[in-house]
């Protein structure tokens, strides 16, 4: 009988283990596929469609922005985020900097990394480029810069260049001012700069330099940084009225959030905006027309940032291997005291 059940168990015991081993190899085969599948999401060569399932025809765009600064940084962020995030074309990969050159490096080389198709980047300075993008170039990544430029030697470290004119701009944002107040009035104007190093802080100063030099009567006798954000504008509004006072004509605003910040300034200091000093600025925000309209702004220079769709276009253009253009602008305009403003409200996106 202790024989029989002897034999007994070992027969148990080797179809009990058995039984396991097949259990646990099924297990495995699974396991195994499933990392598979994590592994090429998040290495982001290709997208992943409502299943979980890779679609590898999805172009896959990496985005460096800038941070949040303005109301026309916010706009560009939603315009990307709603052209290329919700759609079956496109993964995005986003990344938001908060005004740190240091972290769009250190995003771009997480998307070189992930293997993107394309890298978007909205650089917060011009200079100190070359490194990475010599490296997303050695990893074959075209990169398309979205609303600001950069200074390179090598021009090949970037395919194409998606924004505005800057220099324009500036150029644009003078000559109305000086059609405004009068060729032959004597006028102060006191500058708010854009962030130090930026492309649109350099060429807006630049261009509205260009024209102001050509008429003696026009002086530029103040011109700081508020970083491109309403409480700096103020803060540096505030200190050349406590300078300045009463010797401001005019305010020029690299872009609208500064002159929104200016203006709340000078009505503390007890002037009129608008009136006892003149403002210029740029972008086109939905506050900044509202000033116009209430006669608290007189010039606003358009700056789109609606740049989503001229992004997408880009990246699919690139992925079928066509051939983009080097500097793909918008088209913009510049509106005038209280009645244009007025006018063109109801029609703004932004
Ligand atoms: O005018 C400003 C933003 O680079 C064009 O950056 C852009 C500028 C824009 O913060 O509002």
């Amino acid at each position: 009988m202790k024989r029989t059940n002897r034999l007994m168990f070992i027969l148990f015991a080797s179809l009990t283990l058995l039984f396991l081993l097949a259990a646990c190899s099924g297990q495995e085969g699974a396991s195994s596929k499933g990392e598979k599948k994590e592994g090429t999401t998040t290495s982001g060569t290709s997208g992943n469609d409502a299943e979980g399932n890779a679609s590898p025809d999805k172009i896959v765009v990496g985005f460096s922005q800038i941070g949040a600064e303005s109301g026309w940084r916010t706009a560009e962020t939603e315009s990307v985020k709603e052209t290329l995030g919700n759609s079956d074309e496109f993964e995005l990969k986003f990344s938001d900097a908060q005004q740190k050159q240091e972290n769009q490096i250190k995003a771009l080389r997480s998307f070189i990394a992930q293997k993107v198709d394309v890298i978007a980047l909205a650089p917060v300075v011009e200079s100190g480029w070359e490194t990475v993008l010599t490296e997303a170039k050695d990893a074959g990544i075209p990169v398309i810069l979205l609303d600001r430029g950069i200074e390179v030697e090598d021009e090949s470290l970037y395919t194409s260049f998606i924004g505005s004119d800057f220099v324009l701009e500036g150029e644009n944002g003078a000559k109305e001012l000086i059609n405004l107040i009068g060729e032959d009035v004597e006028t102060n104007i006191v500058e708010l700069q854009g962030t130090v190093g930026a492309s649109s802080a350099n060429d807006r100063m630049k261009g509205f330099k260009n024209v102001i030099d050509q008429n003696d009567n026009y002086k530029i006798i103040k011109s700081q940084t508020g970083d491109f954000t309403r409480s700096k504008g103020k803060e540096v509004m505030e200190a050349f009225l406590k300078s300045d006072g009463d010797n401001i004509d005019a305010v020029y605003a690299h872009n609208d959030d500064m002159a929104l910040g200016a203006i709340q300034a000078i009505e503390e200091y007890g002037l009129k905006p608008g009136e006892d000093i003149k403002i210029v600025s740029v972008d086109g925000i939905g506050d900044i027309f509202e000033a116009v309209a209430d006669g608290k702004s007189n010039i606003i220079v358009e700056c789109n940032p609606l740049l989503g769709p001229q992004l997408a276009q880009a990246a699919k253009d690139l992925m079928a291997g066509k051939e983009i253009e080097r500097w793909i602008k918008t088209e913009e305009t510049v509106f005038v005291g209280a009645e244009e403003a007025k006018a063109a409200l109801p029609d703004r996106q932004y």
